[in-house]
């Protein structure tokens, strides 16, 4: 059976390109969302995140009526949930969003449909979401009970595009698709076949669940081992950018790169749900985490330990001295600020700092809440003119363009070794 309408549940990062990449292809897609702010601004064919040329994607799309936009679901062939999986508690996933997505589809689910969860989930996650439905429509079947011969199809098919190139790698990215039976594969592979170039490798859904957690926690390990390795030349008075270049000469070696800790919404995040469920066995995963999330306090030392220096060597008062951080982005070229460890270190250095505290940020026009009362945000010039220490937390274009006889300043703690 073909796909005539498609419905996406979760109009986000991930979501709302999903939907505009089937409209782009002439299909007839309603995207779901509970946010009416961002319902109407779709159905004005406009975005209300921030992502490269996916403006133009969903304008063509509204206007063409191939893509719109509802607060509740609506009868379709597919149904893809691409809803937030954040943690509560000790790291625990927090699953409320699918399951409320679930049930929210159940009602309109008919025979020969197939739900796709898209959203990061434990292990396990998509066999849940089939019992949910299950639960809600005993009138019709579904793989756990029926297998091959189910009325309703359910796959887990995890996205893996990067936030900045998410319209490219949507479409070229091979995709892993996780049927709970081979045909719920074949018409998953079937629907993301409409606009995937990349190939659709199929396994079962729990390999599928677990392949979206390894991805992250794989790169989650390797930045960990560039940060400790960081903090371990520091100590030894090494230079650590040197050091990974040199070492990275090795053909079988390629080390990442160190920073102020791991911020953005995946990699900070998924490790945890492998370490939620196996506690036992994910002792390094856990560890990265760790080693990660104590980076930004380890920078925020550094920072004092400069002003101490910058104090003992001028005759100035701590109030006179004033501290720049370059960048709050979580990543280079980029202006999601959101879960940045370097918003985190600006804001734990204001907190600390009795003289002035800038921040220079290119992307960003105003300030988040957590900075917007002790933080001023200026420009490179002023900053690098004002400030007594400098903190490079983000490496932005801009920043590596300055040149190094535009940097006076004595103390300075480079995150990224931009002024290695
Ligand atoms: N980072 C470093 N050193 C490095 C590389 C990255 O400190 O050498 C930091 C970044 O500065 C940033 C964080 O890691 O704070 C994460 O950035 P990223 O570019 O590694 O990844 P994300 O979070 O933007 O996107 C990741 C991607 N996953 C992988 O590369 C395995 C993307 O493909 C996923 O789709 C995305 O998570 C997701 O949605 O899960």
């Amino acid at each position: 059976m073909s796909f005539e309408t498609i419905s996406v549940i979760g109009l986000g990062y991930i979501g709302l390109p999903t939907a505009a990449a089937f409209a782009s292809r002439g299909k007839k897609v309603i995207g779901i969302d509970v946010n009416q702010l961002a319902v109407e601004t779709i159905n004005r064919g406009e975005i209300h995140i921030v992502e490269p040329d996916l403006g133009r994607v969903v304008k063509q799309a509204v206007e063409h009526k191939f893509l719109q936009a509802f607060t509740h679901p609506q009868v379709a062939d597919a149904f893809l949930i691409a809803v937030p999986t954040p943690f509560k508690g000790d790291h625990e996933p927090d699953m409320a969003y699918v399951e409320s997505a679930a049930r929210s589809i159940a009602p309109v689910l008919k025979k020969g449909d197939l739900v796709i969860l898209e959203s990061t989930s434990p292990v396990g996650s998509t066999e849940q979401m089939a019992n949910w439905l299950a639960e809600m429509r005993s009138d019709l079947s579904f793989p756990q009970q029926a297998g091959e011969q189910a009325d309703v199809n359910i796959a887990y098919c995890p996205e893996r595009v990067l936030p900045g190139q998410v319209m490219v790698e949507l479409i070229k990215n091979d995709r892993v698709i996780g049927g709970m039976t081979p045909t719920c594969s074949a018409r998953a592979s079937e629907l993301y076949k409409i606009f995937l170039e990349g190939e659709c490798v199929v396994t079962n859904s729990r390999t599928a669940e677990m392949c979206k957690l390894t991805e992250n926690s794989f790169r989650d390990v390797n930045i960990a081992f560039a940060n400790e390795l960081s903090l371990i030349c520091s100590e030894q008075n090494i230079n650590v950018w040197e050091l990974i270049r040199l070492a990275n000469r090795h053909p079988r070696v390629n080390i990442l790169q160190p920073g102020p800790g791991v911020g953005g919404h995946c990699i900070a995040v998924d490790p945890w749900f492998i370490v939620a469920q196996n506690p036992q066995q994910a002792q390094l995963i856990r560890t990265a985490r760790l080693v990660n999330d104590g980076k930004p306090l380890w920078v925020v030392e550094k920072v004092k330990a400069a002003v101490a220096d910058c104090l003992a060597a001028t005759n100035k008062r701590a109030s006179e001295v004033t501290i720049a951080c370059f960048g709050l982005a979580f990543k280079p070229n980029i202006d999601d600020l959101r879960e940045s460890p370097a918003v985190e270190i600006a804001h734990l250095i204001a907190e600390w700092n009795a003289g002035q505290t800038l921040a220079v940020e290119p992307n960003v026009r105003k300030l988040p809440k957590s900075l917007a009362d002790s933080v001023t945000l200026t420009e490179t010039t002023d900053a690098l003119a004002q400030a007594d220490v400098l903190v490079m937390l983000v490496d932005h274009q801009q920043f590596k363009a300055i040149k190094p006889e535009e940097v006076n300043q004595t103390w300075i703690v480079d995150t990224k070794g931009v002024w290695r």
